[in-house]
């Protein structure tokens, strides 16, 4: 069965020109965007999202970081496990750590810029799918 998972390019993907770039890598790995949206994020909603990380000393600059441009959300799709295969993509949340051949290890040098947001696990995807696309489609 399909699995759905929430992609952020963050406002560093769209500002430096890589939104084709890194959808391409979702796309031709076999994923299928059901939802797709340039949206400037407000500041409450980026709090609610990342709510688990509000006493973390970095918290004031990402939510600043998260909303001082717009970010392109994607409800990506797949199968089995799509939240995991995202990650994998993705690379490691430090880029300097993040492998070569991964979104973050190409394209990307700075944990507070690191291009993308994948949900965690199942459980993060729904929650996070439903922050950011509450309407029925
Ligand atoms: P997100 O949630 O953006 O997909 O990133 P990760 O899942 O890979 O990493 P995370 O939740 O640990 O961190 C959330 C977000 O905070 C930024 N960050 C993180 C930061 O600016 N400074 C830091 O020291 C850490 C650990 C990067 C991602």
């Amino acid at each position: 069965m399909d699995q759905r998972t929430l992609v952020i390019l963050k406002p560093d993907a769209v500002e430096r020109g890589l939104v084709g770039e890194i959808l391409g890598r979702l796309e031709r790995k076999g994923l299928r965007f059901e939802r797709l949206e340039l949206r400037q994020l407000d500041v409450a909603t980026v709090r609610e999202h990342y709510a688990e990380h509000r006493d973390k000393p970095f918290f004031d600059d990402l939510v600043a970081f998260l909303t001082r441009g717009p970010v392109v959300l994607a409800q990506v799709a797949g199968p089995r496990d799509t939240v995991a295969t995202v990650r994998t993509l993705m690379g490691a949340t430090d880029p300097l750590q993040a492998a070569p051949g991964t979104i973050r290890g190409d394209l990307a040098m700075l944990i507070d810029e690191n291009l993308i947001h994948g949900s965690d696990s199942p459980a993060s995807a729904a929650r996070e799918l439903a922050l950011f696309f509450p309407d029925p489609q």
